[in-house]
């Protein structure tokens, strides 16, 4: 089991080049993660001050884009040095929590050409990236849709850094069909996605063609996933991080380094129909916090069985002791030494780690269930 032991933390890898929306989605995911799951108390919250000032810097750049009504989607600072997300994630029973790490990174790293003097940084966030339990691989949707046809569309694969994202899938991969009794779990979330689903304010739903382009696109990296790990579920779920936005123009801009163009989108923001500020307003990020919190909890409820079973055995082993019959000069030894008594005692200390463990097992079942009834929302597809 690479489930952790107390005080050890399961891990999130998130793979993707710079501007992809890497720290957009972490942040996303903890917002939506203090208020979802109502029914289950499954909640998940920051973990350290650190982690707790990054989304707060990254929340008041939102709030600021509301209150001058100047959506621009381009316009967060990147990450200058890779950052460690602490959360917990609290199971919702029995006070039973976990944590969680997210590693956060300068996307550049990913790109050979882009990391010089800084592979010693690189080497690190790729070992924690395969050595993740769960690998979220962002995508841009506004590229991959608004390329389509387009002279300059073989960039992509040097824009979207899809070799590299292979060869550290095949890592994820190769790591996780080492621990192939867990299940594994990969999830490509495509972003930017507001011009192409009809269902946070956009007009026209395009969702059949994003897929088929992220198909098309990340083909070698799923394939990469399914041969080294078969086990694995990669699941798809597109993500409007901001929402009230419409894609209105891309450009391709020449690289001064004389490297390939830079793709620049455009985007307008929607007007609510009551005359209103827009709002912030994700869509589909319940979906990958509902998809990590059955993992994670599957993962912990194993983990306990294999515990609470272990627990039990030796309760009855220790039970067998106390009234095994050895002849009855033994047993009248065993009597009188206190041999027996000790069995007893021991019998009964493990029989209650046992029970202990088995509430917190079928408490954990129980929160597998509520969050299975959830269910994923309709944006959701499983590769
Ligand atoms: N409209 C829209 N914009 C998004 C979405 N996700 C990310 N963005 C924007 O894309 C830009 C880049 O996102 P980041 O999260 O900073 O990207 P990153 O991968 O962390 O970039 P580096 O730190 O350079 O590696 C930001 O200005 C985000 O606001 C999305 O779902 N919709
Ligand atoms: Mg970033």
């Amino acid at each position: 089991m690479t489930a952790p032991a107390e005080g050890t933390s399961l891990r999130i890898g998130i793979i993707g080049p710079t501007r992809i929306g890497k720290t957009t989605l972490v942040n996303t995911l903890l917002r939506a993660g203090e208020t979802a799951f109502e029914q289950t108390d499954v909640r998940m919250r920051w973990a350290d001050h650190m982690t707790e000032r990054k989304i707060l810097e990254q929340r008041a750049e939102l709030e600021g884009w509301r209150l001058s009504k100047q959506f621009n989607p381009g316009a967060l600072r990147g990450t200058d040095d890779a950052f460690v997300f602490r959360f917990v994630l609290e199971t919702g029973f029995g006070g039973l929590s976990m944590r969680l790490d997210a590693m956060d990174y300068p996307g550049g790293l990913v790109n050979p050409a882009h990391r010089l003097g800084r592979e010693a940084e690189w080497e690190e966030c790729r070992a924690f990236i395969a050595n993740s339990t769960v690998l979220v691989v962002p995508a841009d949707a506004a590229m991959l849709m608004e390329t389509a046809g387009d002279e300059n569309r073989h960039h992509l694969p040097a824009i979207l850094t899809t070799p590299e994202i292979e060869d550290v899938a095949r890592d994820w991969a190769r790591n996780r069909h080492q621990h192939r009794h867990e299940p594994a779990l990969a999830i490509v979330c495509p972003v930017r996605t507001e011009s192409y689903f009809a269902d946070n304010g956009g007009r026209r739903d395009r969702s059949d063609e994003l897929l088929e382009h992220v198909r098309e696109v990340y083909r070698d990296v799923l394939k990469v996933i399914r041969a080294e790990a078969p086990a694995t579920r990669i699941h798809y779920c597109p993500v409007d991080t901001v929402g009230p936005v419409e894609f209105l123009s891309a450009r391709w801009l020449p690289d001064v380094a004389g490297g390939h163009p830079h793709f620049s989108a455009k985007y307008r923001v929607r007007r609510r129909p009551d005359g209103h500020p827009p709002e912030i307003s994700t869509a589909g990020i319940d979906d990958v916090l509902v998809l990590l919190a059955r993992h994670l909890i599957d993962l912990r409820h194993r983990e306990l069985d294999v515990t609470a079973r272990h627990h039990r055995t030796s309760a009855n082993d220790w039970a067998a002791q106390a009234v095994q019959d050895l002849g009855a000069m033994r047993n009248v030894w065993n009597t009188v030494s206190g041999k027996r008594r000790k069995a007893r005692r021991m019998a009964e200390a493990k029989r209650l780690e046992a029970v202990s463990a088995e509430e917190q097992v079928s408490g954990l079942a129980g929160q597998l269930l509520r969050l299975a009834e959830l269910g994923l929302g309709p944006r959701h597809r499983e590769l």
